[in-house]
């Protein structure tokens, strides 16, 4: 866990689990509000999964190293995602106890960390609308990490899980779910979180899944000794699983890369190789399930989102 990326938009709040609520309210609802204590939490029906929190700016620093185009936000290579094994309740279970409407079409989770102040305006506490087919698709309200209560960077006590998706959905230290009747809207789903640039419509198109991608496992601008060598790296995409990936050592041709097990989120895969000294640049690129295999290039959006494109590896051969 201490090697889980931390991504916050102002500053890691400090939650006292027992006085901590969750409050549930608002036009989607049957009845009147519902709270629930840490406790009520913990004694629902739990349910544990393996999931990604990637970031919609993973790879941002790809735009203007391999594409020559500018993007704000951090330059992110590959490494704004982690994987966990999350414990916790079904937002489903949730929501269906404190009694949904069937003109519930939105959730909107709310954060309890210092309202987000950018550009001399107060946008209020982090929170961004779910679609209510997915919030009780496969959403979990996880109070666990790894088998541990989650750390405070993570969202302690409870912080929403949203597989598949970008990492925005994924709010952290929740005190609240608006469930609505009507579309819902935060700055973190018109503002931000949205694709602007050339390629879109003029008020963006809205990020929810995530890409695919493929990483090495080597270190950037890595050295290796020349002669017999194994390269392994992973592939992952929010479409499902990878069904083929395919590795370029020379800059033109392609070797299939051999895959390792099948974990749950990644695809881990191996290719041996046996370079002379020199320099080099690696890439893997992969198909998923939904046949999307990652291009040479993606089109420009202003605020770095979903770099899906092959990612070029320098490597040193000594
Ligand atoms: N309340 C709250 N939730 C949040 C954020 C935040 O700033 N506040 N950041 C979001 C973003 S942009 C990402 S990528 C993930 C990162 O989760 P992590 O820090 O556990 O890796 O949390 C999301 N949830
Ligand atoms: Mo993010």
């Amino acid at each position: 866990m201490d090697r889980f990326f931390v991504r916050n938009h102002t500053l890691t709040p400090r939650i006292d689990a027992d006085a901590w609520r969750l409050r549930i309210s608002g036009s989607g609802l049957r009845g009147g509000p519902v709270e629930l204590t840490y406790r009520d939490l913990r004694h629902l029906p739990s349910d544990t999964i393996t999931a990604a929190v990637e970031c919609a700016g993973n790879g941002r620093s790809f735009f203007t190293s391999q594409q020559g185009q500018t993007v704000s936000g951090t330059a992110w290579k590959l490494g704004a995602i982690g994987v966990a094994r999350w414990k916790g309740v079904r937002l489903s279970t949730v929501l269906k106890r404190a009694g949904l409407r069937r003109a519930a079409v939105d959730v909107q989770p709310v954060g309890l960390d210092p309202d987000f102040v950018t550009g001399g305006v107060n946008l209020g506490p982090v929170r961004r609308p779910l679609p209510l087919d997915k919030a009780l698709h496969d959403v979990l309200l996880a109070y666990e990490m790894n088998g541990e209560p989650l750390p405070p960077d993570h969202g302690f006590p409870v912080r929403v899980v949203v597989p598949n998706w970008i990492g925005i959905a994924s709010i952290k230290w929740l005190g609240q779910l608006e469930v609505s009747a009507e579309p819902l809207f935060s700055p973190w789903n018109t503002q931000f979180y949205r694709l602007f640039g050339p390629a879109y419509p003029t008020d963006g198109e809205l990020v929810s899944r995530q890409t695919v991608k493929s990483a090495f496992e080597l270190p950037w601008e890595a050295s290796l000794a020349a002669g017999r060598q194994v390269l392994r790296g992973r592939s992952w995409s929010g479409n499902g699983r990878i069904r083929r990936v395919e590795v370029s050592t020379d800059g033109r041709t392609w070797r299939p890369a051999r895959p390792i097990g099948h974990g749950p989120v990644w695809q881990r895969w191996e290719l041996p190789w046996h370079p002379a000294p020199g320099a080099y640049t690696l890439r893997a690129r992969a198909t998923d399930v939904t046949g999307v295999t990652q291009p040479e290039t993606v089109p420009h959006n202003t605020l770095g989102y979903l770099f899906g494109a092959i990612v070029r590896h320098p490597v040193t051969v000594v």
